[in-house]
């Protein structure tokens, strides 16, 4: 008799307080909320010095972050942490060919004193040399996806400047 009144209590108070109705977890996956990527030169300073009848990285001193894109121009003024002689820099970024297919590609390096740029390991712009403010423009072909940057610049002594530029469409993405 306790068993059938213990019975109906709960179901009476089922039917007064419904079990809540949880959904079936689904199989369609929630899609990951994208976000906007722009490429950023991750770079490490490091002293310079000319040996061997070129410039060398000698020990970093410190890191710090480009845009995408920049020019600098420091004239003979400070580079990085109080260094505006004989300093450089080793940078890399991440840039991503959306294109269909793949395309090509210009970049832009201006430099005071020396630079060179690497592709995926592979030299593309090489002039490691002294000198005033100067520019070189290579062109490539990308294939699609993610690449990888390098680039190298060191400066000597009174100016310095760098820069660089490249087709924006390679340089913000969605992931
Ligand atoms: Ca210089």
């Amino acid at each position: 008799m306790r068993k059938i009144l213990l019975v109906a209590l709960i179901l009476g108070l089922t039917a007064v307080f419904p079990l809540s109705c949880k959904p079936f977890p689904t199989t369609t996956a929630t899609p990951a909320a994208m976000a906007t990527v722009r490429t950023t030169w991750n770079v490490r300073w490091m002293t310079v010095q000319y040996l061997q009848y070129a410039a060398q990285f000698v020990s970093e001193v410190g890191g710090s972050q480009f845009p995408s894109t920049f020019s600098y121009d420091w004239a003979d003024g400070t580079l990085y942490d109080g260094y505006s002689d004989w300093v450089g820099f080793q940078a890399t970024a991440k840039i991503n060919m959306q294109r269909q297919g793949g395309g090509s590609v210009t970049f832009t390096v201006g430099c005071d004193d020396g630079a060179r740029l690497y592709l995926d390991g592979n030299i593309i712009i090489d002039d490691w040399s002294w000198g005033s403010y100067r520019s070189h423009n290579v062109t490539v072909n990308l294939t699609p996806g993610k690449h990888t940057l390098m680039l190298e610049y060191w400066e000597g002594y009174v100016l310095a400047e760098v820069s660089f530029y490249c087709d924006p469409d390679i340089l913000e993405w969605q992931e």
